[in-house]
């Protein structure tokens, strides 16, 4: 169905990742959207990000504070908003919106923590129940929506039994990143452990096409330049009775990011890599006799999960799309808060709790 005014959004926030990722992916589709405004707490930031739209979005306003927040509350043209600022009050601010009646996209973690959820979510239905159409409250994580995952899950039901998964993250936050001095992240419980790792648990969860029922670990902290704790060895028990290992180093000298999913019949494998100059993830099948194929899927995640959100505010999709409800969110912080609750527990067996 052709869609003759596409929605107006504004965003909410003006960070690095707005500057990074959400101007320029959002430029690639300024068919499909209008962005209207973007918001932060002071004049100065707020600034800084309009003058990086403007070129793509001439029409883009620049909004700041509580009055300007206002304004975009009151603006009945802007139906949904994009929540990208701390990690600590994004829920806050969430259900702020989703109360004024304005379609929710907020940025991962779901929340700081399990008993964040719950409030929120108990919140959510309230404001459901009130009124008469439902605004979305959906959780942008990307990974759901890369290729790479997309296709690989469907290869991972033909290798049988499933015997081991493995899950090896190495990664490079070091001074040169420049979400390394990120205060919010580094006040986070939980460190760069829950706000990376929200990440590589959403794409275990896919590609298993299960949830995780419990898990054992023990954290550390080594580097001490990084907020505790910076490293992570999880045991992971999942619901189809296969076990597997999540190993977690934030900062290394060698970056590693795999997925491994050992089965009777194969093994699916997916690791982020460079091709021709592009970042995506390698994916090989291993089968019978020693045979591989691999084929490399270049990122498009935060593309096409922002592609998903515009369709389903402006009513031209039948059903929402799962991959971005707000429980899909919390189950990934559900798993990480386990496995750092079992690390600061000598290891202790931890049930994940379930939503
Ligand atoms: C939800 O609504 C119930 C019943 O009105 C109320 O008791 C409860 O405090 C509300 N919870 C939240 C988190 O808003
Ligand atoms: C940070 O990590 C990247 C990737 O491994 C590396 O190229 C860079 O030299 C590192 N910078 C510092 C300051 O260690
Ligand atoms: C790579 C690294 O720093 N590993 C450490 C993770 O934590 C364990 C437990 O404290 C240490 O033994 C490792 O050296």
């Amino acid at each position: 169905m052709a869609n003759p005014s596409p929605p107006g959004i504004a965003i909410l926030g003006a960070g690095i990742f707005v500057k990074t990722q959400y101007i320029p992916r959002l430029a690639e589709i300024s068919d499909l959207v209008n962005l209207k405004a973007i918001w932060s707490r002071s004049e100065e930031s707020a600034k800084g990000a309009v003058e990086v739209a403007r070129k793509h979005f001439p029409g883009v306003e620049c909004k700041w504070g509580d009055e300007g927040l206002n304004e975009i509350i009151q603006d009945t043209s802007i139906l949904g908003v994009a929540v990208v600022i701390a990690g600590q009050t994004q829920v806050e601010m969430s259900l702020k919106m989703l109360k004024a009646g304005k379609h929710v996209l907020q940025e991962k973690p779901a929340a700081a923590s399990i008993g964040e959820i719950e409030t929120a979510m108990t919140s959510y239905k309230n404001i459901s129940t009130d009124s008469p159409c439902r605004p979305i409250w959906a959780v942008a994580e990307n990974y759901r929506f890369e290729p790479a995952f997309v296709e690989l899950k469907k290869l991972v039901e033909e290798i049988g039994d499933m015997m081991n998964v493995q899950l090896i993250i190495e990664g490079s936050m070091n001074s040169s990143n420049p979400y390394f001095s990120s205060s919010w992240r580094r006040n986070l419980d939980g460190g760069f452990i829950l706000d990376m790792g929200v990440h590589y648990i959403a794409g275990l969860r896919m590609l298993v096409g299960c949830e995780v029922t419990s898990v054992s670990a023990t954290t550390s902290h080594v580097d001490k330049t990084l907020p505790a704790p910076d490293n992570i060895t999880s045991n992971f028990q999942l619901e189809n009775g296969c076990s597997g290992v999540f190993v977690m180093v934030v900062s290394s000298r060698s970056p590693k990011i795999l997925w491994r999913v050992v089965g009777l019949k194969g093994t699916v494998q997916l690791e982020r890599g460079v091709q021709d100059g592009r970042h995506g993830y390698m994916a090989t099948v291993y089968g019978e006799g020693g045979t591989s194929r691999t084929i490399f899927y270049p990122f498009s995640g935060v593309t096409e999960e922002l592609k998903a959100f515009f369709r389903d505010i402006s009513g031209t999709s039948k059903e929402q799309e799962p991959r971005l409800s707000y429980v899909e969110g919390a189950r990934d912080v559900a798993v990480l808060e386990a496995m750092l609750e079992s690390g600061a527990r000598n290891g202790a067996v931890i049930p994940v709790k379930k939503f």
